[in-house]
């Protein structure tokens, strides 16, 4: 075990975003559902009329920019998730000696941020894939990554839904801090798609893919376009059903479909929502006030990208007045809900013009209930 120099003063010095090229609007997305519902119902109209089959919705690209703010998302692979047969996305299964999915967009992301920090595999000692779900449970995403950049050192994988990043962050500062580590490799490769159920109106809009990957080093060695002292970080869970995925390794005892509705993302939305706003504001107010700070001295803040809606209401709870895009800019219209990486993407799309001693705060809020921030100085 290597001890490195602690490191007094911590910072982002590298950012990187890999976007998929297929792009899926709402238009595209409802049309599959609505055909989807018409076949289904017609197929089922006797079982659905004796109240034994639950009839299937039909959906509305006007409700879902409204309610979300969502006008498209990115996805991984198109094929499958518009055709009424299938209705998920269709990813040709790799072999153990080929590359994994998640492990190739983790590293399209990683290699850009290492780019931006100007590190090499040689400069950095540990890698963390942190994300809503990986595609297997072991060996870890982040050692496949790690052995396919050639870094020495080690790498796991974290769950944490929506704060899959910022806590991973979290984690990334303290190592920095103490000294196991010289620089971490923070990826998140969202690939949710396989777990978004495209034939429920209340879900199928709300996810995108996408992988997000964070350099984090000692002040000292940083020598990048763009870094950000990080001041501090906060975390903060509360136990909740409302945001729930039952997938997992019991499902071949359980014996029952293992891809059934229950399994796949499920919310309560109009719950989250009430409860998650108020509790993203107090925690967010709490952590600039330890820093003898108030949202009023915050240059920028890039919020997690669910809903424009929740991010304009938890702002006016700080602010006491609506931001405007410079302030806490949006993505999620473009790239949808992509769990843990959409605070992410806000800030390596948006920090660039951000002057030396800037404040800015990078928060997330979701599935757990999690939420995580950090306070960013522009160096
Ligand atoms: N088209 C037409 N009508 C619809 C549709 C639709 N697509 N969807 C719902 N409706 C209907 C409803 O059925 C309801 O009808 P009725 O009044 O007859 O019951 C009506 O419209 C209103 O529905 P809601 O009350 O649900 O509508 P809201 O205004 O609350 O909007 C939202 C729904 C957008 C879901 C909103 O509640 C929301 O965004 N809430 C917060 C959700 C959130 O942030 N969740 C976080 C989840 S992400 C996360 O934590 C990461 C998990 C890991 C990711 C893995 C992904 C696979």
């Amino acid at each position: 075990m290597r001890l490195h120099q602690a490191g007094d003063r911590v910072v982002i010095s590298g950012l990187g975003l890999w976007t998929p090229d297929h792009v899926v609007t709402n238009t595209e997305l409802v049309q599959a559902l609505n055909a989807y519902a018409d076949k289904h119902n017609d197929m089922h109209q006797a079982a659905i009329e004796s109240g034994h089959v639950k009839a299937v919705m039909k959906s509305d690209p006007d409700f879902i920019e409204k309610a979300s703010g969502i006008k498209q998302r990115h996805v991984y692979i198109k094929e499958g998730i518009l055709d009424v047969d299938h209705m998920r996305p269709l990813i040709p299964e790799r072999g153990d000696e080929e590359l994994s999915h998640q492990a190739e967009i983790a590293l399209h992301a990683a290699r850009s941020a290492m780019t931006s920090a100007n590190k090499k595999a040689e400069d950095i000692d540990a890698v963390i894939v942190s994300c809503a779900y990986t595609q297997r449970a072991y060996p870890a995403i982040a050692i496949e990554v790690q052995d396919a950049l050639g870094i020495d050192g080690f790498g796991f994988d974290m769950l944490v839904a929506c704060s899959a990043a910022t806590f991973a962050l979290h984690r990334a500062w303290e190592m920095v801090k103490s000294g196991s580590a010289r620089a971490v490799l923070v990826i998140n490769p969202e690939l949710v798609s396989p777990q978004v159920n495209y034939c429920d109106r209340d879900s199928h809009f709300i996810f995108g893919d996408v992988a997000t990957a964070v350099i984090i080093e000692r002040a000292e060695t940083a020598d990048s376009e763009h870094s950000f002292e990080i001041l501090g970080t906060q975390a903060k869970t509360l136990y909740s059903n409302n945001i729930r995925s039952n997938f997992g390794y019991m499902s071949r005892a359980y014996g029952g479909d293992p891809f059934a509705a229950d399994k796949l993302f499920h919310q309560e939305g109009r719950s989250v929502f009430k409860e998650v706003c108020p509790m993203a504001a107090e925690h967010l107010s709490q952590h600039l006030a330890l820093h003898d700070l108030t949202p009023a001295d915050v240059r920028r803040w890039w919020l997690h990208q669910a809903n424009i809606n929740m991010n304009q209401l938890i702002s006016k709870k700080l602010l006491g007045r609506l931001p405007d895009a410079d302030e806490a800019p949006i993505v999620l219209d473009r790239y949808a809900n992509t769990a843990s990486a959409g605070s992410v993407i806000a800030l390596s799309l948006y920090h660039q013009d951000l002057k030396p001693g800037d404040i800015g705060v990078l928060c997330s809020f979701g599935a757990g209930y999690s939420i995580g921030s950090l306070l960013l100085k522009k160096q």
